[in-house]
């Protein structure tokens, strides 16, 4: 049976080159790769998935999930990069940013936007690990509007779309990038389901981490919830200031934000029981959309999280997803072993058609 799911991607995705990451002071090569984009597109192409190409929108749902300063920065922080010579006469390939507003360097200071392209960096960048380069903003939109595409296809009417946006979204928040992620494309789908008249939309974060952007863009929200199971950040693990249990929401969106962390080296057994959890959390909510954000680096053989789900357990949450009888966009995330990418993100979309078609 080929895989009734249509696969939404943009070319521009692959103009997006990190060229490495820089962690704990070191340049390294990085997992974020564009070949990540390719694995996974041939490998869902040839179970059979239509893959059809996202369609530009204009910027209307981008500015309800993040501040426009953050827009017009990532739109132009290279050309300002390149036009202040720091790649031509300081060997700086990249954007990556060295000073950072923390609440303790302003000790009550009005926060101000330095001139300055290389002391503006860390304005909206929270980390050293997530390098802008040339083609970078070109892809960034394009998953957007891959997100957005793919929510289109659900609210007209297809039970599942995937979105396969590179670079991935979770980690971004409303104003600040970082975590590889630079645009929150899963919010962006629920704010689209939002806008095309979905109620009640609430997103399933299965990648490894948690999606702290996510959860702060709808935290103060009633109409989006957002659950996440991940690695613990308590036990040394990306993003390490949120994604504890404690954070439940404020506001009207108290109650709506649901965290289960899992201790390192969790399988298929904890993973897919915690996630029997969400779901029931999630039935409670009533949604009439889903959103998924799908990272596959909750896989036994992933460099980036100690986790240890299988293909059938990634088959399985596919199904368990399903059944919550809600129609679906799921949102590429996270997911590193390039051997094995293709194959985890067949497995779920084929337990999540198994579970919408069967
Ligand atoms: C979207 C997503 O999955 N973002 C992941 C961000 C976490 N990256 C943490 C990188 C830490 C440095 N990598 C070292 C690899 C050692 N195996
Ligand atoms: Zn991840």
């Amino acid at each position: 049976m080929s895989l009734p799911v249509p696969v939404v991607w943009s070319e521009d995705c692959l103009r997006h080159d990190p060229a490495g990451e820089v962690w704990l002071g070191l340049r390294e090569p990085g997992t974020e790769v564009p070949a990540r984009a390719l694995v996974l597109r041939d490998a869902l192409a040839a179970a059979g998935a239509p893959v059809t190409a996202a369609r530009g929108h204009d910027d209307t749902v981008l500015r309800r999930v993040h501040d426009p300063a953050l827009l017009d920065h990532l739109a132009s922080v290279w050309a300002d990069w390149e036009a202040a010579g720091l790649p031509a006469e300081y060997g700086r390939d990249r954007v990556v940013p060295y000073v950072f507003p923390t609440p303790g360097l302003l000790a009550g200071l009005p926060l101000r936007t330095p001139p300055a392209v290389h002391g503006r960096a860390g304005l909206y960048c929270y980390d050293t690990m997530t390098l802008v380069g040339p083609g970078s903003w070109a892809a960034i939109r394009g998953a957007a509007d891959a997100a957005q595409t793919a929510a289109d296809l659900v609210s007209s009417g297809s039970p599942v779309a995937y979105a396969l946006c590179r670079p991935p979204g979770h980690h971004a928040t409303a104003s600040a990038y970082g975590g590889s992620c630079y645009l929150n494309n899963a919010a962006v789908a629920a704010q689209a389901l939002r806008a095309a008249g979905a109620a009640r939309v609430a997103v399933l974060d299965i990648d490894a981490h948690h999606g702290n952007g996510t959860q702060m863009i709808f935290y103060d929200r009633a109409d989006v919830w957002y659950g996440s199971l991940h690695v613990d950040p308590g036990a040394g693990w990306f993003p390490h200031y949120a994604g504890y249990p404690g954070e439940r929401g404020t506001g009207p969106g108290a109650g709506g934000n649901r965290n289960l962390p899992l201790a390192p080296g969790t399988g298929d057994d904890g993973w897919l029981a915690a996630l029997d959890v969400l779901c029931a959390e999630a039935r409670a909510f009533a949604p009439d959309a889903v959103v998924v954000s799908l990272g596959l680096d909750a896989a036994d053989a992933d460099p980036e999280s100690p986790l240890r789900v299988t293909e059938a357990g990634y088959r399985a949450a596919g199904r368990q997803i399903a059944a919550l009888g809600r129609p679906a966009v799921f949102v590429q995330e996270g997911g590193y072993h390039l051997p094995t990418l293709g194959a985890l993100a067949v497995a779920v979309l084929e337990g999540a058609a198994t579970g919408a078609y069967g």
